[in-house]
């Protein structure tokens, strides 16, 4: 009888294991949206989703990719994800902090010294533990992308001092902790979308904005700012992010598929923007803009005036995140 039975469940096996090799693949249109334009090298890593799933899937899915602000600004479309009416969006931290506090922490200036230290805390063990809060507003975080460090430009005069921002009408995320950092430099901080700030800065209504040098190339801001100062104060991550009430209708090969697609193009996509980054400043040079570096004193008195900024948030983005974050920074320096 023993025999009968292990040999019914080896056939059982083998007809299991000789099931079409995507039994739980469904056809799927993807739309994926963010507010730059599709030149910026987060282009490049949707290139690299888009032939993943088609190799996962046999071509059963296809991935429709909407830029430049075309389906809402980041809070936008984040929110149509958690109202389960979009697939996925690439956002920046920065102005969905009113859906997680805790992303917050991204915006603490100069936290991180440079790209190692980002990618070794967002690929760590501190990124999981941003992404596994999440799901809680019904979203899932498929990867870190790479915005970058952000640098300033204006129409007014070079920034080569504290002093400089005096007055700057700067144009910053929707974000608490952006608008404390710049108030506290003295400029005059505007929160605005990202797809207002071309007009705003054309038509003088701000003076002033600040991206990395890959966004000001890419958004063309140089045709609108005179002046770029290079004071990296912040690092921006992106986010790709799926919305859960989509995620959870998919199968777990079909989620995993959407992670590992997610994983392969953030690793194109971070080398895209680090060699795009020296071609666009030297393309925002060629296009006529001054660019400045800050000496080292002009940089540690910045540095010093807006340290404050981390005690005055510590609350608002929850001290469990900031200390472990300044934890893991001290765990990787060390
Ligand atoms: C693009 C934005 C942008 C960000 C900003 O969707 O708003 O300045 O840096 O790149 O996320």
């Amino acid at each position: 009888m023993k025999t009968v039975i292990a040999t019914s469940l080896a056939a059982v096996l083998a007809v299991g294991v000789a099931l079409p090799a995507h039994a739980q693949i469904s056809e799927r249109t993807i739309t994926v949206s963010n507010g730059i334009a599709e030149d910026h090298p987060v282009g490049d890593g949707v290139e690299v989703m888009r032939q993943c799933m088609t190799d996962a899937t046999d071509g059963a899915w296809e991935l429709n990719a909407f830029w430049s602000s075309a389906l809402g600004d980041d809070l936008q479309a984040t929110q149509a994800l958690r109202s389960g009416t979009q697939e996925m969006v690439v956002t920046s931290t920065s102005p969905i902090t009113g859906i997680e506090p805790a992303l917050g922490v991204f915006d603490l200036p100069f936290l991180f010294a440079n790209a190692e230290e980002a990618d070794a805390v967002l690929d760590g063990e501190f990124g999981q533990y941003i992404s596994d809060m999440m799901p809680d507003s019904q979203l899932v975080n498929l990867a870190w992308w790479e915005n970058g460090f952000r640098n300033l430009t204006n129409s007014v005069r070079p920034v080569e001092t504290l002093a400089d921002f005096e007055g700057l009408r700067v144009r910053v995320m929707q974000n608490n902790i952006f608008l404390d950092t710049f108030q506290t430099l003295g400029a005059n901080a505007t929160p605005m979308a990202f797809g207002e700030v071309f007009t705003a800065l054309e038509t003088r209504a701000i003076d002033a904005q600040e991206n990395p040098f890959v966004t000001i190339d890419t958004s063309q801001f140089f045709e609108v700012q005179d002046y770029l100062s290079v004071t990296n104060h912040a690092y921006t991550p992106f986010m790709v992010l799926f919305s859960k009430p989509i995620f959870d209708t998919y199968s777990e090969e079909e989620q995993q598929i959407l992670i590992d697609c997610a994983v392969e193009g953030r690793d194109v996509q971070r080398q895209a923007s680090r060699e795009l980054s020296e071609q666009s400043l030297q393309r925002v040079i060629d296009a006529g803009m001054a660019v400045n570096e800050l000496s080292e004193e002009a940089m540690a008195e910045i540095r010093e005036a807006t340290a404050a900024v981390y005690d005055r948030h510590a609350e608002e983005i929850g001290e469990e995140t900031v200390e472990r974050m300044l934890a893991t920074l001290e765990d990787i320096r060390n």
